[in-house]
């Protein structure tokens, strides 16, 4: 089944109602409620992500639980019966445009618990002796009335709610998590198993939205966007990585480059390979789909700050590159060098420079310019799987080079530069790079002053 979510724009002041029954209702026991929410960025007055999410309050006494966002901070907020109100306050913000996972657990014994992305964020001792039943619907967004002193309405992207009748565990909470929604309720326990109501928003279109565990089309949805796909579930998003005939090894370690980090290798096929943590961690997961980026396998037996076995560079400078940027250069001394970071993998060389000079400036159909004095005031080099670089003017056998900053990419881009130098019969345009990084010029162009002859 294609997994779908609900998007509840500011526009419509889109919500989801769900009449009461007893699956919904925190009642006298033990309650769970966890969801995922993408706070829309939508409102100028709202500088972090702020609203009523989800709740089922009674609509005058407002006996019941409801998780709220207030300037970024996620709420867990309970009234019993005898108006003893409970909250659980994130010190962390949640972002805008992210998905992210909440979760409100009532625990009888004496606290209330608020989770997000499965790990505790705020617990307060809690003696909740009365019931928080009431016979109000359940809903998700807009709705009218205040509710502890807040009036404002959810604005963004849910999915996948689940309510239990138990206090999960920090683990269990953890594990919904790390499981994640984005696939059909089977009654197992990490995918919600012993739940009492599951809300996929998977229904894709219409107006009603079902309780998988009930079989029962009980939800409406007023004035949303269902919207397909992009959700960063992480049994959806197990990072797996396509590189045919890799040659890893179950447990070699690799370095990642879109990751930045060195990852353990698993579950290897002749083409494909997971991502882990650690040998023993968990597997990494990964919200975008990348097709561009390298995996290099990474020395991890020891941090390389000395780098030896360099006699044969005695008394050079070398420089050293390690995961496609330069590091710096360094002068062997002894047969070694010390580099400021820990590298797990480099590169070690004598520098060489790329120099790409223009012929003589002239002007087909001007006036010959060739005994004239030019000067290269400006100059626009556009690159492509380029770092780096520098350009400018060659006069009087000097180079007058401005850096052109290039950073990588698959896309070409222009640098402009203003050029530094005098005046000159030539009009040499150099292009250069010094550094041991991918340079490609595919064109230059330059703006050019003439002397007037006297
Ligand atoms: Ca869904």
């Amino acid at each position: 089944m294609a997994n779908y979510y609900l998007t509840l724009p500011e526009s419509t002041w889109g919500r989801i109602t769900v009449p009461h029954y007893d699956a919904l209702d925190a009642g006298s026991g033990d309650f769970t409620i966890a969801l995922w929410i993408k706070p829309a960025a939508v409102d100028e007055a709202r500088p972090a992500p702020t609203g009523l999410v989800a709740y089922k309050i009674a609509d005058i006494d407002d006996i019941g639980y409801g998780l709220i966002l207030r300037d970024g901070k996620v709420e867990f907020r309970t009234t019993d019966a005898s108006m003893t109100d409970c909250v659980a306050v994130s010190t962390q913000t949640i972002p805008f445009e992210k998905w992210t996972h909440i979760a409100g657990v009532i625990d009888r014994d004496g606290y209330i618990t608020l989770y997000i992305d499965g790990q505790a964020a705020a617990s307060t001792p809690c003696t909740l002796v009365n019931t928080l039943g009431n016979e109000s619907y359940f809903g998700i967004g807009g709705r009218e009335q205040e509710w502890g002193g807040y009036n404002a309405c959810y604005w963004g992207a849910v999915d996948d709610l689940r309510i239990y009748k138990k206090a999960l565990s920090a683990s269990e909470v953890a594990a919904i998590y790390n499981h994640g929604g984005g696939r059909p309720y089977s009654g197992s326990i990490l995918e919600g198993g012993e739940a009492s109501a599951v809300f996929e928003f998977n229904e894709g279109s219409g107006t009603s939205t079902a309780d998988s565990v009930h079989g029962i089309d009980i939800g409406t949805v007023s004035y949303c966007v269902w919207e397909l796909g992009g959700i960063p579930f992480h049994s959806s998003t197990e990072l797996i990585v396509y590189l045919p005939n890799h040659g890893y090894s179950n447990g070699d370690f690799v370095y990642v480059s879109w990751l930045n980090r060195v990852c353990c290798v698993g579950n290897v096929t002749q083409n494909t390979f997971m991502l882990y943590e650690s040998l023993v961690g968990n597997p990494i997961y990964f919200v975008n789909e990348l097709t561009s980026g390298y995996v290099q396998l990474a020395d991890t037996s020891q941090s390389h700050t000395i780098i030896s076995g360099l006699e044969h560079l005695e008394g050079n400078t070398v420089y050293v590159a390690s995961n496609g940027r330069l590091v710096g250069s360094f002068a062997v001394s002894g047969g070694q060098i010390a580099m400021p970071i820990d590298a797990t993998n480099y590169i070690v060389g004598l520098p060489y420079a790329m120099k790409a000079r223009t012929m003589r400036l002239e002007l087909p159909q001007a006036q010959a310019l060739q005994s004239r004095t030019k000067r290269i005031h400006k100059a626009s080099v556009r690159y492509v799987r380029s770092v780096d670089g520098a350009a400018g003017q060659e006069y009087d056998n000097k180079e007058y080079l401005s850096d052109l900053h290039a950073a990588y990419s698959t896309q070409s881009d222009d640098a402009e530069v203003l050029v530094k130098g005098g005046f000159a019969e030539d009009g040499f345009l150099v292009v250069r790079s010094d550094t041991p990084t991918p340079f490609t010029v595919l064109s230059a162009s330059i703006g050019f002053s003439v002397d007037e002859p006297a």
